[in-house]
């Protein structure tokens, strides 16, 4: 390969990053809020640059601010080249438009029906698990006792896990890489750690896929950085 042919790729690249409009998610506590997670998640896996912003929808100076800014104030939201999408699916949506190199959805077309079915399950299901088992990576709760209908859900979890991994052969949920269904269900696993759920063979295998994914390593570790939020006790009935 001639050093011109070498060269242009990278140049366009570079033009491209200069002209390419940034992206800024907003997202709030790294600790609590696994919405957050699975928007930041979902920007990785697409590879569009973007800054992450942390911002208190508690605090009524910000609600006021991000409504000015926006027609909701829920976090995760994106905002890039005049859109504004505040729900994950939809910024999963957008973002395998922009970039559908990336396989946010798998290539299989059997496999990216399934791949929607699950997501959309997690987005509007799980709600006993959702609220008794919060979201806290600042908690360990061994011998934590699930009670029957968030017990119900763990089981159903665990069975879509199960096929995944049967039908498309792992580690991750669709195969040999990451997908959108990965993103969805990794605060899930953080959550079975935090309150000491026993996972069968299979899913304490994806379990592990999921701790050792880098993405979510580095999201732990500025976890661990971020300064206590003003949570005086955790609110089990609240849904993170
Ligand atoms: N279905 C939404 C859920 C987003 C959500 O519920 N976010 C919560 C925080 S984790 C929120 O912004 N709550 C602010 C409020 O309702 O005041 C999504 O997919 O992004």
């Amino acid at each position: 390969m001639s050093e011109t042919k070498r060269r242009r790729p990278a140049a366009s690249r570079a033009a491209s990053r200069a002209t390419s409009p940034a992206a800024v998610l907003r997202i709030s506590s790294r600790n609590y809020s696994s919405w957050s997670m699975r928007g930041w998640l979902i920007l990785r896996l697409s590879g569009l640059p973007f800054t992450a912003e942390t911002v208190s929808p508690d605090d009524p100076a910000t609600r006021a601010e991000l409504l000015l800014q926006s027609s909701s104030i829920l976090i995760p939201s994106l905002r890039h080249d005049g859109a504004e999408i505040w729900d994950t699916l939809g910024m999963a949506e957008y973002l395998n438009e922009l970039r559908p190199e990336a396989g946010l959805l798998p290539a299989d077309r059997l496999a990216r029906a399934r791949c929607r079915a699950i997501c959309g399950e997690m987005h509007a299901g799980f709600h006993a698990l959702r609220s008794s088992l919060p979201m806290n990576l600042r908690a360990q709760v061994p011998g934590f006792t699930v009670w029957s209908a968030a017990r119900a859900d763990i089981e159903r979890i665990c069975k879509l896990w199960r096929d995944c991994l049967a039908t498309w052969g792992g580690p991750w949920l669709f195969g040999a890489r990451p997908s959108l269904a990965d993103a969805m269900y990794a605060p899930v696993v953080l959550r079975c750690r935090t309150y000491d759920v026993t996972l069968d063979a299979p899913c304490e295998a994806y379990a592990r896929t999921i701790l050792a994914w880098p993405d979510v390593q580095e999201w732990i570790a500025a976890a661990r950085e971020e300064p206590e939020a003003r949570i005086t006790e955790l609110e089990f009935d609240a849904e993170f």
